[in-house]
């Protein structure tokens, strides 16, 4: 069989199931093309793609400026490695460091390594800044978490699934309840030895959910008031999607009209991901102060592909993309309307209890146990349909489409959700 014969998605379907690790159970569409808040499956069926790749596609699918700037520094200089310097990595630091208002960036390739980035820094930072006696550090972490799949990172995950037979696990983590600030406070004040407070301003996987308003600003409070570092997990959330350039802006200078900057919610360490190459390649970051990134020394920390030409190139051409097309703007604004349009149909149909989130980071509850079947086949119809979305937990659907979707899209989506879900028997 040649390589580039085109195939049936069964065909397709049937080759990962035989030669690929069974580690994920797709939604049965084989995609072979991607355009905008486009795809089409192999056999020439096109959908609204209501998954952005989780938030990374926040550009649209094969965004021009990013394939240009992609195709132009792949033909150029492709990876060096830091053992040299490259010319395209400072000019990339310089653009996000002034974008997102910090001194320093490091750059990772994927959103686990940014999170282990961020831990290892924190850590170091208490022991040879805050003066946490060596090996003694605790960094405090949300239940219900989602920051990836490392060993280190499952180690403070509570998914019994994600972790069962992985141990055994790293310690120094406390876990809390998400969105109380009372259980935060207690960990501070009963532990002299806390180094960091590592949450999602969202928390995505657990279904959307949104804290309380001000629980972000509260717990940077907080972190202040115990001398803890406030580490922001945006590889979700980060770069438009919320409604703003990030759900924790700063004194950033993104300038997006809604977004009047709230620097009590800024993170001492911001962590990046997804969104920062909007899906063309694997791109993160870890983003801090001098104070705290001058703790990461020559041979303390690093990648191979970590700052390469083609990641730096295609970066900078992601974020100007969601400068130039006022993408943060959109995803609030059409956020908006999501939400109030099915808010008001949750009210007139029994399988759908509620609508949550922020921006064009939302999640629809149906009304069935999360055991139930009941979103995924949902999800079978939408795909029917030609609307693709996943669900997250048996009754809660995640809807996050690309953020260069327009009104009238969008509109055709929420009547296409309606419809769906409208004709749907159990
Ligand atoms: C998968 C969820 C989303 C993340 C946050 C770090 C990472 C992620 C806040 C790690 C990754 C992904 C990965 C994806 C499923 C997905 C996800 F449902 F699991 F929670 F988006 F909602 N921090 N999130 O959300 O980034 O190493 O994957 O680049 O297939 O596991 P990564």
């Amino acid at each position: 069989m040649a390589v580039l014969e085109q195939l049936t998605s069964q065909k397709a379907i049937d080759l990962e199931s035989k030669y690929g690790a069974h580690n994920y159970h797709p939604l049965p569409v084989v995609l072979s093309k991607g355009e905008g808040v486009y795809v089409w499956d192999v056999e020439g069926k096109k959908y609204y793609d209501f998954l952005s790749a989780y938030s990374a596609v926040n550009q649209g699918h094969c965004h021009p400026k990013i394939v240009d700037a992609m195709v132009n520094q792949a033909k150029t200089l492709s990876l060096t490695s830091r053992a040299f310097y490259n010319d395209m990595l400072g000019k990339y630091e310089k653009y996000a460091t002034e974008l997102f208002s910090f001194d320093k960036l490091l750059p990772m390739n994927t959103g686990a390594e940014a999170v282990e980035t961020a831990l290892k820094i924190c850590r170091k930072w208490a022991y040879e800044v805050k003066g946490i006696p060596e090996n003694e550090a605790q960094i405090i972490v949300c239940e219900n978490n989602f920051h990836g799949r490392t060993t280190t990172i499952i180690s403070f995950s509570n998914d019994p699934v994600a972790r069962k037979n992985f141990g055994p696990f790293t310690n120094g983590f406390i876990k809390i309840e998400y969105d109380n600030l009372k259980a935060l406070e207690d960990a501070l004040e009963a532990n002299a030895n806390i180094a960091g407070f590592l949450v999602e301003p969202i928390q995505g996987e657990a279904g959307v959910y949104v804290p309380t308003d001000g629980y972000l600003a509260a717990a940077k409070a907080l972190c202040v008031k115990y001398n803890v570092l406030f580490i922001a997990d945006e590889v979700q959330t980060g770069i438009a999607r919320t409604g703003r350039l990030l759900a924790t802006c700063g004194n950033c200078t993104c300038q997006t009209k809604n977004c009047e900057g709230t620097p009590e919610t800024k993170a001492d360490i911001l962590i990046l991901g997804k969104a920062l190459s909007g899906g063309a390649y694997p791109v993160s970051a870890v983003l801090a102060n001098d104070a705290i990134m001058n703790v990461i020394q020559p041979g303390n920390h690093g990648s191979t592909y970590g700052g390469n030409p083609i990641a730096a190139a295609v970066a900078i051409a992601a974020l100007e993309v969601v400068k130039e097309e006022d993408l943060a703007e959109n995803a609030f604004q059409l956020g908006e309307i999501f939400r109030a349009e099915l808010s008001k149909f949750a009210t007139e149909n029994e399988l759908v209890k509620s609508v949550r989130g922020r921006g064009l980071l939302n999640a629809v509850l149906i009304n069935d146990t999360e055991e139930s079947s009941t979103a995924w086949d949902i999800c079978m119809k939408l795909r029917d349909n030609g609307l693709l979305a996943k669900p997250t937990h048996g009754n809660i659907i995640r809807f996050a489409p690309p953020l260069v979707m327009t009104e009238a899209e969008l509109r055709d989506c929420i009547s296409i959700i309606k419809t769906t879900i409208s004709e749907f028997k159990k």
